[in-house]
């Protein structure tokens, strides 16, 4: 059975290759993506093994994506084909009209992942995991989708498995943002490790500033174990009773989607591993910038020898010998 079990939707995302707005641009690029599944192979590089229960298309999309988790060797024994609804798509759109941002254009309304349900959640498979780590992002594709993701959290916390949920506020996802907030703190209060920013923070929590933010989530909802990302400002965690900080890495910036992904990965299997929290956070914040320097979300997430040569690397002079 995997050590961290995690649930959500996968999708295909078409990059666009040109900057500028999506009218304007004639070629895209085929990705493998969705943020569950990111963290998925972002855990599994680092040798952690990690399943995903989710729903796909029984189209070209699906087996698309079904080859990709097989072939980076996530547990995909729970992945169920749907023959009636297509795999999610998504577009994007970089660098317009805010140079440095990306802009996302979803296709994926009544997709097979969005059919997922709380009949998909099997309590061994969550209840054999060391983490159960799901997004704010399967709570707003559909009710039933909300439940499975509430339903594989309450399991986890019966069964003595770690919560880890990444709030990932998708404001294009929700009908009304009264809902997503009323959902969104519904999860917190099941949740032992929770990552978010700080505009999430002030949504979910009324504040924003660094000790605000963890005092609220510990007295309103018990959260000892947070980490808050600011940007390029870094990120700063609660953990264990105190606080630690680390900077951002700063690189060209391809495109900054899956980048919070790949700090949750990356941040879970070294917490795993036995890193301390600063450790945890720096492996993180690493991956997060190798991510955002190309399109797609999964091509950089690193592995071992790569994360290494990034830290090591990073700021040295080029050495052309
Ligand atoms: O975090 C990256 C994800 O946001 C991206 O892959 C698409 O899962 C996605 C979403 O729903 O926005």
């Amino acid at each position: 059975m995997p050590e961290v079990v995690a649930l959500g939707e996968p999708l295909v995302q078409f990059n666009a290759v040109t900057d500028g707005p999506l009218r304007h641009v004639t070629y895209f690029e085929k990705h493998a993506t969705g943020s569950e599944a990111n963290v998925c192979v972002a855990l599994v590089r680092l040798g952690v093994s990690c399943g995903l229960i989710t729903r796909l298309g029984a189209d070209e999309f699906g087996l698309f994506i079904y080859n990709w988790l097989r072939g980076e060797g996530v547990d995909v024994s729970h992945i169920r084909f749907d023959p009636d609804r297509p795999t999610g798509i998504y577009f994007v759109q970089r660098n317009y009209p805010i140079s440095g941002v990306s802009d996302v254009l979803y296709y994926r309304k009544g997709s097979a992942a969005s059919a997922l349900s709380s009949d998909d959640v099997d309590s061994d498979y969550v209840g054999s995991a060391r983490v159960f780590h799901t997004t704010g992002i399967t709570m707003a594709i559909s009710d039933t989708a909300r439940s499975a993701a509430l339903r594989g959290l309450e399991i986890a916390r019966s069964r003595g498995v770690a919560t880890s949920f990444d709030v990932n506020f998708r404001r294009k996802l929700w009908t009304n943002v009264e809902d997503a907030v009323n959902a969104l703190t519904r999860a917190l209060s099941l949740v032992d490790i929770v990552f978010l920013d700080e505009d999430e923070a002030n949504l979910l929590l009324g504040v924003s500033a660094i000790d605000d933010v963890f005092r609220e989530l510990r007295s309103r909802f018990g959260v000892n174990k947070a980490v808050l990302k600011l940007g390029l400002r870094g990120s700063v965690a609660y953990w264990e009773g105190r606080v630690a900080k680390v900077d951002a890495f700063r690189v060209p910036v391809k495109d900054p989607i899956g980048a919070g992904d790949a700090y949750a990965g990356v941040f879970l299997a070294s917490i795993l591993r036995g890193y301390d929290v600063e450790s945890a956070m720096r492996r993180a914040s690493a991956a997060a910038a190798m991510v955002v320097m190309v399109r797609g979300d999964e091509e950089n997430l690193p592995r071992e020898e790569d994360l290494r040569r990034f830290l090591e690397g990073y700021g040295r002079q080029v050495d052309l010998r």
